[in-house]
């Protein structure tokens, strides 16, 4: 172990010997603490001010140095106490942020190792659905509305022309809120089942003429199956004028679907019946996947099951019952019609993505969504 030697030379190259053999001795011992005890050990042996190597070599070189030789020793003891200094700290935070060799660890970069991949998200496919057909409508100068997810009875049925005892007002179909029991019908808290709801809350805000498209979750008390799930996606869309129509919505519909699915698809209406449209239809696309011809090659066409034609959305001309509910804004039904139409966002997106389970789309199985994202 090093001590430190009298010095009997003070030529300049003796106290640069001297200075060398303290230094090489001060970095290997560094080098060699490990941990807070022998870092203790270290410092004291060190910088200790009684009997440190420090105050030795103040003693020994300096005090001891014949006078002419004083300026060139001190010089070199001071320089030494600095480097003692800085060789302890420099000790004590290699301590602090971990061993030597984990430092060395972390601030070594491997750059043959492959980079750290960031991988791409993608529109979800319901969500692109969505997105694409309010694109259509928002080209023919539809505005989006949004409105709660959680509604009341009056907004989701009783404004809607749902008879009391419709079965949609049943707790089978319909996810109330528990504890309302008290409440009167109307006010009763429920997922909304469409966003129709939303078309009623805009015509109180907005006064005629009116285009809206809303997009959106709606629930259902329906056990998830492969074509069913208790929350899926609807676009519902509203045109409110004067002299609007069944023309007017077979016009826009027909142009709608030929925008979204490409200009080949021929549509057709068969008649239907919904509470809150009167007369009320079913509009069908020409199958888009096997082009109507209800086989593709010698298989049967499953999505439309060989008949050429898929049922894509249901419309109607608005029940002047409804209007009545927003009578005092402008929406008097004897003189302002409209039109409306819903589709379901998953079922579309099913179709078209060739998916054959709806639950694929809300179990967040990446692989599932980098094969259709
Ligand atoms: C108001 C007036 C009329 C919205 C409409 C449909 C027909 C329809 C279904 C399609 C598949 C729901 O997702 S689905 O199960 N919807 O068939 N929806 S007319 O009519 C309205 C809405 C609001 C004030």
């Amino acid at each position: 172990m090093y001590t430190v030697p009298k010095l009997t030379d003070y030529s300049l190259s003796a106290l640069d010997a001297a200075a060398r053999d303290l230094l090489s001795a001060l970095d290997s011992e560094a080098a060699g603490v490990n941990g807070e005890n022998e870092y203790k050990f270290f410092r004291d042996r060190w910088m200790a001010r009684k009997d440190g190597i420090a105050t030795q070599i103040n003693e020994l070189w300096l005090k001891a140095a014949p006078k002419e030789a004083k300026r060139d020793a001190g010089q070199r003891v001071n320089e030494l106490k600095t480097k003692i200094e800085a060789a302890v700290d420099a000790t004590l935070e290699r301590l602090r942020n971990g061993t030597s060799a984990g430092r060395l660890d972390a601030e070594c970069i491997d750059i043959t190792l492959p980079g750290i991949r960031r991988p791409l998200g993608a529109e979800h496919p319901v969500i692109r659905t969505m997105n694409e057909m309010v694109s259509v409508f928002r080209n023919l100068g539809y505005s989006v509305s949004e409105g709660p997810e959680i509604e009341t009875d009056y907004y989701n049925f009783e404004s809607l022309n749902f008879p009391p005892n419709h079965p949609a007002r049943d707790m089978q179909d319909t996810l109330f809120l528990a504890g309302q029991e008290k409440k009167a019908l109307r006010d009763r808290l429920l997922l909304r089942t469409h966003t129709s709801p939303v078309q009623i809350r805009t015509m109180e805000k907005l006064k005629p003429p009116l285009r809206i498209v809303i997009p959106g979750k709606v629930y259902r008390n329906d056990p998830p199956d492969a074509s069913h799930s208790p929350m899926f996606h609807q676009i519902e869309g509203l045109a409110v004028d004067t002299n609007i129509t069944f023309g007017d919505l077979k016009g826009t519909l027909d142009h709608a679907m030929k925008a979204f699915f490409g200009s080949s698809v021929k549509t057709q209406f068969r008649p239907s019946f919904f509470p809150f449209t009167e007369p009320s239809a079913e509009m069908m696309v020409s199958c888009f996947i096997c082009g109507g011809s209800g086989r593709r090659g010698s298989e049967p066409c499953r999505p439309c099951k060989t008949t050429g034609w898929i049922e894509i959305l249901g419309c109607g001309m608005v029940d002047p019952n409804v209007f009545e509910f927003v009578r005092e804004n402008g929406y008097d039904p004897a003189k302002v019609s409209g039109f409306a139409f819903g589709m379901g966002a998953d079922r579309i997106a099913i179709l078209k993505y060739g998916v054959d389970d709806i639950q694929l789309f809300f179990q967040g199985d990446v692989r599932f969504l980098q094969q259709v994202g």
